[in-house]
């Protein structure tokens, strides 16, 4: 329904995104989307590329007057520092008998993607790996999420993140969660709603960039407000939680996907997890309320109309200042790996990426059931199937 694909190297021209799917008649302006490329590039422990870049999508195809067309939408951000590498990733080949290019990479960095690429790809340069390998990659897929979002919020959907857990240090989660979660959370230089935890989590930055080391992290991303009986339980690859774990698992860096109660669940006896059904003062659409959201808003692959909620776990990024052991792919000596300008832990813009990747799931099931040719179609579509839930299961208070 939803299809999405990115090109792109990190010191490219730019990073390129076509997005298809989406109903015609969509309001999207460029504001909507620049909003979270803005996001992304926040958070403390960010390196010196966040102060070069200034991400700006160009709205290249699908989008006319202010509104979508229905055609695939196409989404460019262009690379500021591209002007400082472009002899190292100019598409021309070398003239005969020049000098190998700048900045090629021949220690591989253990937990990044360039030995195993080299290996699989041919290539002598881990430089042809790691471009496209690089999380600069994320900032096109939160372009085509804030696209989702943008058409989600038609339907009352609100998806926020925030950070739980970076280097170690635990956040306490309020029990009821702020409303809009991101206005809260973007307020923390680590976007963690937790202000002692923030003190801390910033200090353990400082110290690891102090050591030349990484951290990661945990993050909680949930969407409210969503509607029942997206996904669906009848095949292993329509099952909605699937989905979403596979998107999460394809952000760089994760390691780790928990939908709910996650791990927990399988401690608890059965009493302790399953969240009992009633009716009375029904809040979700379908007429019936939830004791508890163990399920994280999804059984059977299908969403219960309670907010989704995933824990998502990145591991620390790979290019260490203090770098570990690697062999040089020249010599076949024992080495160190390349340490070149990075991050000391993207764990806040984390966040950003994975309510991206969250919305283009569910937006993507939304035009499933209800059809995704116009936005006044699929708005008309969602009103009937509402109606006809509360036909089939009137609440109590609107017994005659
Ligand atoms: C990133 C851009 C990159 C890194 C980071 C994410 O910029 P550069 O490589 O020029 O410093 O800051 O990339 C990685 C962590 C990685 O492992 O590749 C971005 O735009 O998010």
């Amino acid at each position: 329904m939803i299809r999405f694909t990115t090109a792109g190297e990190s010191h490219g021209k730019a990073l390129v995104a076509i997005l298809e799917g989406i109903p015609a008649g969509l309001p999207l302006i460029a504001d909507d989307i620049d909003c979270d490329l803005a996001r992304r590039m926040q958070g403390h422990g960010r390196g010196a590329r966040m102060k070069i870049e200034s991400d700006r999508v160009e709205i290249l195809s699908g989008v006319r007057a202010g509104e979508t067309l229905g055609s695939p939408i196409t989404l460019q951000i262009r690379n500021r520092d591209w002007e400082n590498w472009a002899d190292v990733m100019a598409p021309e080949p070398d003239p005969a008998g020049s000098p190998a290019r700048r900045r090629r990479v021949q220690r591989p960095r253990p937990g990044h993607a360039d030995l195993v690429g080299v290996l699989k790809y041919g290539r002598s340069d881990a430089r042809d790996i790691l471009e496209r390998a690089s999380a600069r990659e994320t900032a096109a897929r939160v372009a085509c999420g804030a696209v989702c979002r943008t058409l989600l919020a038609q339907t009352g959907v609100e998806i926020g993140s925030h950070v739980v857990e970076l280097g170690g240090i635990v956040a306490s989660v309020p029990d009821t969660l702020p409303q809009p979660l991101n206005a809260a959370a973007d307020a923390s230089p680590v976007r963690c709603l937790d202000a002692d935890a923030t003190a801390e989590m910033v200090a353990a930055i400082d110290a690891a960039q102090r050591a030349g080391d990484t951290l990661g992290g945990v993050v909680e991303v949930v969407a409210r407000g969503v509607i029942v009986g997206l996904g669906s339980h009848v095949s292993w690859d329509r099952k909605l939680d699937g989905r979403i774990a596979q998107a999460m698992l394809s952000i760089p860096a994760v390691k780790g996907v928990a939908i709910g109660l996650g791990f927990e669940a399988a401690r608890r006896p059965g009493s302790a997890v399953h969240d009992p059904i009633t009716t009375g003062d029904a809040t979700m659409m379908g007429g019936f309320t939830r004791g508890a959201n163990n399920a994280g808003g999804l059984e059977g692959g299908m969403t219960t109309g309670a907010p989704v909620v995933v824990r998502v776990a990145k591991k620390p990024i790979s290019t260490l200042m203090r770098p570990l052991d690697t062999v040089d792919l020249g010599s076949g000596s024992p080495a160190k790996a390349q340490s070149e300008r990075s991050d000391v832990t993207a764990v806040p813009a984390l966040g950003v990426i994975t309510e991206a990747m969250l919305a283009l799931m569910l937006a993507d099931v939304m035009v499933e059931k209800f059809g995704g040719d116009s936005l006044g179609e699929m708005l008309a579509a969602i009103e009937r199937y509402r109606r006809e839930l509360e036909r089939r299961f009137p609440r109590p208070s609107d017994d005659p």
